[in-house]
Parts: structure tokens; C-alpha cells; sequence
């Protein structure tokens, strides 16, 4: 219960989501090849600054599927209360993506 395997992502949200986490795999190996490379610093942290914003909003669309898929099914079962001690949990992982700059 709570924690483990997501069994019920939407396929628009697992289609995103893998999308962006593959885009995001391309970039790493990119900003990997900068340091190797030694090349300038502040370059560098901008690509990395990039890439953490990106997996930020992977996390939203993760958030965003758990809310429409586990949540809704939680509270339909009347775990409304267990449901939502995890909900809070879970936005403690998202603390970038629900603030107000995001999108
Ligand atoms: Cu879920």
C-alpha cells in the first residue's frame, strides 16, 4: 500500500513523461561531454540548471497523473484520509514544481 510500482498512469502522462525523461537522458550525456571537455563553468551550470527544471516538470506530470489515477481511486474507496497523509508526502518531493512559478 502507498509506496511502490505506479500501476495506473494514463497513457498521454506515460507518453510525456517518457518523452521528457528520454530528452532529459540526451541532455545529460551532452552536459557530460561539457565537463569532459572542460569547457567553461557558468555554461555548464546553465545546462544543469536546465536539466533540473526539466525533471521538475516531469514531476508534475507525475504528480498530476497520481492525482487523476491513485487519488481519485482512494477517495472513491473511501481512503480519502490515507490517501491524502501520502499526497502530502508526496509534495515534499515536488516543492519547486507547485509553487507559483511554474506552469
Ligand atoms: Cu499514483
Amino acid at each position: 500500500m502507498g509506496w511502490g510500482i505506479i500501476v495506473c498512469m494514463k497513457d498521454e502522462h506515460k507518453k510525456t513523461a517518457m518523452n521528457r525523461l528520454k530528452t532529459v537522458r540526451g541532455h545529460i550525456e551532452a552536459v557530460i561531454n561539457m565537463v569532459e571537455e572542460e569547457r567553461y563553468c557558468p555554461e555548464v551550470m546553465k545546462q544543469v540548471s536546465a536539466l533540473q527544471g526539466s525533471l521538475e516538470k516531469v514531476n508534475r506530470i507525475l504528480l498530476q497523473n497520481h492525482i487523476e489515477t491513485c487519488v481519485m481511486h482512494a477517495v472513491k474507496e473511501g481512503r480519502s484520509e490515507e490517501i491524502v497523509d501520502e499526497l502530502l508526502e508526496t509534495l515534499r518531493y515536488t516543492n519547486k514544481v507547485t509553487g507559483p512559478n511554474n506552469k
